[in-house]
């Protein structure tokens, strides 16, 4: 760190103050020093870059967005140079990316590692946010941005007896520096999402004994790893601004070739092909959205769906009993999944599933876990439970704005928020991928944003304004239509981190914009391009 904020004095001690430095923060301090030629600073608790990628060290974790839509567009030049060595690059590699980036805009220096912001104050009188941080440190910025991460906040559940467990109990999203020595080691997995398939299939092959603790199945389609398929490596080398412009264009900005068929206009054969060819291609998201257009909305094309993994499973599973277990029952409307070998698994001697439904764990022991109907002995429990999603980061940091507001009780019943960049009382404030933005995938978005957010700013600055704070009824009407689109879609009646259902006792609520990133694209930019309607400028 060799440029900090120093006093300025009546100005500011920073024009911006970023939050986080995973792919939004990095690209947001970026945007406002190295373009906008201001004075901003990034603060992160991590001693490193990277966010997300920074903590989940976990084996087995990579990316399960394509390489392609999962780096930056602003840089053309890392576009044509960096080789990312697989379709879904391992954390290693990402981490490694991310830090090349800031090395490459030499980043670092304006960052504050282990640094955590723990309260922002407005400050009504020099229209400025004051900040503190767990060194003692205050300061104050014109603007923050937070840039803390939609999926960042452990979700770490109470289990009795955790404190007794005598081996290592980590959580997947805040793994040791140190590795952990995994050979023929008895390994417990608790949680079966994207983090626990991930670990299964990666600790498979070298645990001693790995058991699954399952609470509710999901569908894993194969993502067949393997290098960016030929056809978008030219497109992205000859032609990158046609590639992106596909990509933004799409809903959901996952690389994918969106379906428009619905799926009952194909005889179950015929969809089947459909399907098989999608299993074989590999990739969740290419599964979800590339096979039909209507399998998140309508129950009869799940349906469809949700059989043809189920036959997958049973034809993969050996043990007829353990592959029914694994079957979901529910809807395909979580974040879709995808991994190479999970269900194959189950086929080694080395591999328990303990369905936890049947089984209810009841505590931790000195020695291991005890079921309702069994005692494991174990040397590593990993916990892969999750996020406290969209919010958790944010109600982290004690926040106060206009007339002593704090963030905590308006955000008591569930996110408040317009667009995912800024909510109402909280002037100058402004959040990356915050809640109630596009439903996609996050890099590309998270630059489309920061770009947005800097043209406010940029517009601030030259009309002279002090401030700017989106309006309480502009942010009444968008979580309106984000509720009526969600409504409309099986998301809503599905259990998961995208309502809030996986945390017990938090609002369970909409919190994303199910609309497409095209139909959000065109409406932000109107608001930009009406002179920043729905803002309060002063
Ligand atoms: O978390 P999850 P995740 N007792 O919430 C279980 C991104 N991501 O970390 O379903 C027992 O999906 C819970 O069970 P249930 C990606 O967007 C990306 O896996 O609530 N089990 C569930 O099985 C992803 O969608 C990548 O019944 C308990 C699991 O824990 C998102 O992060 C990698 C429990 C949590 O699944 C979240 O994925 C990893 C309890 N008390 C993550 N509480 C990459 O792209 C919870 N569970 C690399």
């Amino acid at each position: 760190m060799q440029q900090s904020a120093s006093h300025r004095g009546n100005s500011p001690d920073l024009d911006v103050a970023i939050i986080g430095a995973g792919f939004a923060g990095l690209y947001a301090l970026h945007k406002m020093r190295n373009e906008l030629g201001l004075l901003a600073e990034g603060f992160d608790d991590a001693a490193g870059v990277g966010g997300t990628w920074y903590w989940n060290r976990y084996p087995g974790c990579r990316t399960d967005t394509q390489a392609s839509v999962y780096s930056y567009s602003f840089d053309r030049e890392m576009i044509d140079t960096w080789q990312w060595s697989e379709r879904y690059p391992p954390q290693p590699e990402v981490l490694a990316y991310l830090n090349a980036v800031a090395d490459k805009h030499d980043l670092k220096r304006s960052i504050h590692f282990e640094t955590r912001i723990e309260k922002l104050t407005w400050d009504e009188a020099s229209s400025l946010w004051r900040l503190s941080t767990n060194r003692g440190e205050s300061l104050s910025a014109r603007f923050v941005i937070e840039a803390v991460g939609l999926l960042s906040s452990t979700n770490i559940p109470d289990f009795p007896g955790a404190d007794r467990f005598g081996g290592a109990l980590v959580h997947a999203a805040r793994w040791p520096q140190d590795p952990i020595d995994f050979e023929n080691k008895r390994i417990a997995v608790i949680g079966t999402g994207s983090t626990g398939i991930q670990l299964v299939s990666a600790l498979a092959p070298k645990a001693g004994h790995l058991f699954v603790c399952q609470r509710t199945p999901q569908y894993v389609v194969p993502a067949r790893n393997g290098p960016i398929p030929e056809k978008i490596r030219q497109w992205m080398s000859t032609s990158y601004d046609s590639f992106h412009k596909w990509v933004m264009d799409s809903a959901t900005v996952f690389g994918v070739d969106e379906s428009q068929t619905p799926a009952m206009s194909l005889v179950e054969d015929d969809r089947n092909l459909v399907y098989e060819r999608a299993w074989d291609e590999g990739g969740g998201f290419a599964f979800m959205l590339g096979t039909f257009g209507d399998l998140t909305v309508s129950a009869e094309a799940n349906k469809t769906a949700t059989d043809f993994i189920r036959s997958k499973i049973m034809e993969t599973v050996d043990d007829s009993q353990v592959a029914r277990k694994l079957c979901p029952t529910d809807y395909y409307a979580k974040r879709p999944l995808c991994a190479d070998g999970y269900y194959e698994a189950f086929n080694q001697p080395n591999v328990t599933l303990v369905d936890l439904n049947e089984d209810p764990l009841i505590e931790m022991t000195p020695t291991g876990l005890r079921t309702a109907n069994c005692e494991i002995a174990l040397d590593v429990i990993i916990l892969a439970t999750g996020f406290d999603a969209f919010t958790g980061n944010y109600l982290k940091i004690e926040t106060v704005g206009r007339n002593g507001e704090r963030l905590q009780d308006k955000w008591a019943d569930g996110p408040r928020a317009f667009m995912g960049v800024a909510t109402a009382g909280f002037p100058n404030l402004f959040t990356v991928f915050g809640p109630f933005s596009p439903f996609t995938s996050q890099p590309l978005v998270d630059e489309y944003q920061v770009d947005w957010i800097a043209g406010l700013i940029r517009h601030a600055m030259a009309q002279g304004l002090n401030e700017v704070e989106v309006e309480r009824a502009a942010e009444d009407g968008w979580i309106e239509t984000c509720e009526t689109i969600a409504e409309q879609t099986l998301f809503a009646v599905t259990n998961s981190w995208i309502n809030g259902a996986n945390v017990p006792g938090k609002a369970r609520r909409t919190m994303i914009y199910m609309g497409g990133m095209a139909s959000y694209a065109g409406i932000i930019e109107e608001v930009a391009r009406g002179g920043y309607l729905s803002f309060r400028l002063a």
